[in-house]
């Protein structure tokens, strides 16, 4: 046992530490569809097409026959990925429509046996991911099986009533796992999905077949139960602050995981490559998506971000690879922060000033460089040292980094303090509990899940170094009340809110005043509320509180609070 949890400690740094950034690829009948069912195009996310359209496995297999990738090129594919600069990568071995992608002996519904391309895919491109170095990781999904009469998830052909998971657990599940992890060398991960209905001995069982078959193969966090060797995060979420344990989130560069002809919403590079470095910047690993289209190309928008973001890496890959999170509580307004040893980089995300002041650092910085060139800075003992760095750079150059080179490890004093433009930023993942009995817990995406209890009390306490008037804002997140992907974010407002600041009640209800953007989440908007100003005429520890007079929780939402703001106002 033992020896086991060294090995997979020896994996999650090697990924977790080393790598970073993945590659996913959603492969599979899907494809072919493109989104489209009888002319008009699929809600969502394309490889639910199946479930959503309610397609008759009888008439969703003949696909197969249909799957026929002329273009498709291991070699190419994962030439491109390297090029990226990921350095692993989760190929669809199975998706929720029960489809093998490799040569399976357990179901003659595979892409050997059932398509007239027959060829293992699974097998051209773990070889070639071998030859550049990418680790090679496999995702299948164990729960849902829309085409095995005895899978999750197919109640339009099956009567869930007479199902027997078990049958398929046995007879399919583990002798397909059993055959990924015996054929294709070693595998890094296998990304377990969607565990809606395994039990808790049935997670723990496929946790310990992969480990007895590849102890070194990590399981994802969606295997169930929270047995997996690291936690998945929501699909496209990111959380507000640094989540100190092996994490990845898996990432969209449009909307859609599977191809998907009518879905433009793509997402820029510079936007991706802000996600990779928010991520990194919290501790985590970002798995970036791509959909091949039924010929095997790889959509030419997807092709441009990943050459983009390569060289991007190329020339900044120092501040991802082997680095650890930002060490200070909070990210900042212009962006975040990683550090390695004695260097502390920071990645300017945005900013609209001409200089960058870094408060909190406890070294003595001996330079401060952009590519290896000096940049002027001044450092103060006085203030629990101001560091300022001069800046003057263009859009383009956004995530920009900028390393800090200071004398010995880096060391920093992580109070919550006020930001470069002195506004104070209270995220709900670093509150106090202060509710004996709370229940509240902080999601995938940093906002307070189930604030429905009127009982609940946030506090936080900061220290105010430049006094001063400041506004008071409340911002507020949308969710999916029922987990599911395919549907829009949903939003509750009219709960009564009172705050407490420096000894000042502000009360008032949330509504959507402002919408903003989320800095490191494009997928999930801030909605803002303006509570009133508060006055704090001297410097010193201040202290903030939240709680709920009043919750509205019809669509069993309630408050999704993110973060309390004081913006400055004037001295
Ligand atoms: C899952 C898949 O269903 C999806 O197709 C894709 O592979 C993505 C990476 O992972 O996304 C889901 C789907 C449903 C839930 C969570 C994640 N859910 O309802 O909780």
């Amino acid at each position: 046992m033992e020896h086991q949890n060294k090995i997979i400690k020896t994996a999650l740094d090697d990924l977790f530490i080393e790598r970073k950034f993945g590659i996913f690829i959603h492969w599979g009948l899907y494809s072919i569809l493109g989104g489209r069912w009888n002319g008009k195009t699929t809600p969502y996310i394309s490889e639910w097409i199946m479930l959503r359209e309610q397609i008759p496995f009888k008439e969703y297999q003949t696909l197969a026959s249909r799957f026929n990738p002329q273009d498709f090129d291991a070699e190419k594919w994962v030439e491109l990925i390297a090029r990226s600069g990921a350095k692993y990568m989760v190929v669809t071995a199975k998706h929720h429509e029960g489809f093998a992608m490799y040569h399976s002996k357990v179901s003659k519904y595979n892409i050997v046996d059932a398509t007239p391309f027959g060829r293992d895919i699974i097998k051209e491109l773990s070889d070639a991911a071998r030859r550049h170095n990418i680790k090679f990781c496999l995702y299948y999904s164990h729960d849902q099986d829309w085409y095995d009469p005895n899978g999750f998830g197919n109640n339009w052909d099956y009567d869930p009533q007479k199902q027997d998971f078990n049958v398929y657990f046995e007879r399919k599940v583990l002798p397909q796992v059993e055959e990924l992890l015996t054929n294709y060398g070693e595998i890094g991960m296998i990304w377990f999905d969607t565990p809606f209905s395994i039990d808790k001995a049935n997670s723990r069982r496929l946790v310990d077949f992969v480990h007895g078959l590849q102890p070194a193969c990590l399981v994802s966090g969606r295997i169930g139960h929270d047995l997996g060797d690291f936690a998945e995060l929501c699909d496209n979420g990111v959380p507000s602050t640094v989540v100190d344990t092996e994490w990845e989130t898996p990432l969209t560069m449009n909307d859609s995981w599977g191809y998907k002809i009518d879905d433009a919403n793509w997402k820029s590079a510079q936007t991706l490559v802000r996600y990779l470095s928010g991520i990194v910047g919290k501790g985590g690993n970002c798995l970036l998506n791509i959909g091949p289209d039924k010929d095997g190309n790889i959509p030419v928008q997807s092709i441009d971000n990943l050459n983009a973001i390569g060289r991007w890496l190329d020339k900044n890959g120092k501040a991802i690879y082997g680095t650890s999170h930002n060490p200070f509580s909070l990210d900042y307004n212009w962006g975040t922060l990683t550090c390695r040893d004695n260097r502390l980089y920071l990645h300017i995300h945005n900013f609209d000033d001409n200089k960058i002041v870094l408060k909190g650092l406890k070294n003595r910085v001996n330079a401060v460089t952009v590519d290896d060139r000096p940049i002027g800075f001044t450092q103060s003992d006085k203030n629990n040292e101001v560091l300022e760095i001069a800046l003057n750079r263009s859009e383009q150059d956004f995530p920009l980094i900028v390393c800090i080179e200071a004398q010995g490890d880096i060391e920093v004093d992580n109070a919550i303090m006020q930001q470069g433009d002195n506004s104070v930023v209270l995220e709900a993942s670093v509150a106090a509990n202060l509710c004996e009995k709370s229940r509240l817990a902080i999601n995938h995406i940093g906002a307070t899940d189930n604030w429905i209890d009127t009982d609940e009390l946030l506090g936080w306490k900061f220290r105010i170094d430049e006094p001063g008037t400041f506004d008071v804002s409340i911002v507020t997140i949308g969710a999916r009340a029922d987990g599911d992907p395919a549907t829009p974010l949903e939003w509750e407002g009219g709960h009564q809110i009172t705050i407490n600041v420096a000894d000042k009640s502000l009360s008032g209800t949330i509504v959507k005043q402002v919408e903003k953007n989320n800095p490191t989440n494009s997928h999930f908007p801030f909605y803002i509320t303006n509570m009133g100003k508060v006055q704090i005429p001297r410097a010193g520890e201040y202290e903030v509180k939240i709680k709920a007079d009043n919750v509205v929780a019809e669509k069993r939402l309630g408050f999704t609070f993110r973060s309390a703001v004081l913006s400055f106002v004037s001295q």
